[in-house]
């Protein structure tokens, strides 16, 4: 029996503490706040998306459509940076790259104070009194600040023993390097991005009686792809639709976009391995869309689905071939368009689609104001709640994306890219949609041109990010 004296302690203690932050006194309890399910693909273009004018071939996808398809599905969102730190950074932290300099995979927080005075939106939720499940890659090498109830760390499975060499690769041994493909030895349920979906499942499962944040990160389809056949089974190389390519796609490119371009494409020609790349990362998309499906699944038997906000985001784009370019670090469509989808119960209506341009900077004002809590000063981005809940409503903003000393501007219409030493294009989106014709220079389109370079914020790369950048 609970005495009189312990209630009038509780009063005097409710009337001090009253006083003091929410957060970090009471727990909110289950129901009384959205839990939120994060999902986080690694690499992951945007082949599903049924763009017009973009990949017309076929991609297995049903999990990730059916989630589009029951929320609002952002068709033209970019990441800030199409690097898996700086954009996981960026929106982990709510900080743009242009602001903190942090534009390329080195990361020290140390010398960053852009970073170092920021917080994560999984932190935030922490402090509001939400279990936290962190399973597999949400940040990219840095601790996001967070002691997570449940935590299962990210690994890349190894190559199979006896795989054979592509001719692509640096393979050496079992030790996995990019640029290399093929059937798993591992049995699905063996692999690391199964355990990670697992991991969500089980948080998912739990008697949960806070709020709660469960994140799960796969890392395929980044590189390497060994896979289980049965997803490589469902591309026959003969069937396969190749990315739309056009020869002449470089002429027009200038000098230091050419450098971001890596020779993977070339080599994938040279030693006839294209269309098994492209069948690979197919087959890898698949996977990572198979678990996906089972953690939604598992949200949907489980008694949290209409109070479970659903997030699904890739990192940043990946080129299999588009612009003679294989994987990320570039800052046209292929290289920053990314997955975008939120299912939010009593606030987004199922098959919604947003074309507005949208950045994944948005994701985090965007949680905040779902949740009834206050955005922090430091977050850039805006958030997207009013599209949430009227996808006509006004939105109509440039959205930039930043990468190593070179910054873009995309538009409804225009992507202007400015690179260091000045160098520009300018691709026409509506007419354009693969970036082939190069505007910068025609005399038709100047007042473009200078109307969107006035728009692009200054910036300098941090001097150890420069020093570590990749070439
Ligand atoms: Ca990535």
């Amino acid at each position: 029996m609970i005495s009189d004296r312990y209630i009038s302690l509780r009063k005097a203690l409710t009337l001090i503490l009253g006083c003091l932050p929410l957060t970090q006194l009471h727990a909110a309890k289950q129901g009384d706040v959205p839990n939120i399910l994060l999902l986080i693909i690694d690499d992951q273009n945007t082949w599903q998306l049924e763009r017009a004018g973009r990949y017309a071939g076929k991609v297995v996808a049903p999990n990730i459509q059916r989630l589009a398809e029951s929320g609002v599905n952002f068709t033209h969102a970019y990441t800030a940076s199409p690097k898996c730190s700086p954009s996981r950074t960026a929106f982990l932290n709510g900080v743009a790259p242009w602001k903190s300099g942090h534009t390329d995979n080195a990361l020290d927080l140390k010398d960053n104070p852009a970073l170092m005075n920021s917080t994560t939106f999984l932190k935030q939720f922490q402090d509001q009194g939400y279990f936290i499940c962190q399973s597999g890659k949400i940040a990219h090498g840095y601790d996001i600040g967070i002691n997570p109830d449940i935590r299962f760390n990210h690994k890349r499975d190894p190559a199979p023993p006896d795989a054979p060499f592509n001719g692509i690769s640096k393979r050496n041994g079992t030790k996995v390097t990019e640029s290399d493909w093929g059937p798993t030895h591992l049995d699905e349920s063996e692999m690391n991005d199964t355990l990670k979906a697992d991991t969500a499942i089980k948080a998912l499962q739990m008697d949960h009686d806070r709020p709660f944040l469960i994140t799960c990160g796969l890392f395929l389809p980044h590189m390497a792809w060994w896979i289980p056949q049965r997803y490589l089974d469902m591309y026959p190389l003969d069937e396969l639709t190749l990315p739309p390519l056009n020869d002449n796609d470089l002429d027009d490119i200038p000098d230091e976009g050419l450098r971001l371009i890596s020779g993977t494409y070339a080599a994938a020609i040279e030693k006839d391995q294209y269309r098994k790349g492209v069948q690979a990362y197919l087959g890898t998309t698949t996977y990572a869309d198979t678990q996906m499906g089972r953690v939604l699944d598992a949200l949907e038997a489980s008694p949290y689905k209409d109070n479970t906000i659903v997030v699904l985001i890739s990192d940043h784009g990946f080129h299999v071939g588009e612009k003679h370019h294989w994987q990320k670090g570039t800052l046209w469509e292929d290289g920053t368009n990314v997955l975008f989808m939120i299912r939010a119960p009593g606030v987004t209506q199922p098959g919604q689609v947003a074309d507005n341009p949208v950045s994944l900077l948005d994701l985090y004002p965007t949680l905040m104001e779902l949740t009834g809590q206050k955005i922090p000063d430091h977050v850039d981005g805006r958030s997207l709640v009013p599209l949430l809940k009227d996808v006509n409503s006004p939105h109509s903003y440039p959205v930039f994306s930043a990468y190593q000393d070179h910054i873009a501007i995309r538009t409804e219409d225009y992507r202007l890219i400015q690179y260091s030493n000045g160098e520009m294009e300018l691709y026409d989106s509506q007419k354009d949609p693969n970036e082939w014709i190069n505007l910068a220079q025609n005399p038709e389109y100047q007042s473009v041109v200078k109307e969107l370079s006035a728009k692009l914020p200054d910036f300098e790369m941090l001097p150890y990010v420069r020093e570590g950048k990749e070439k």
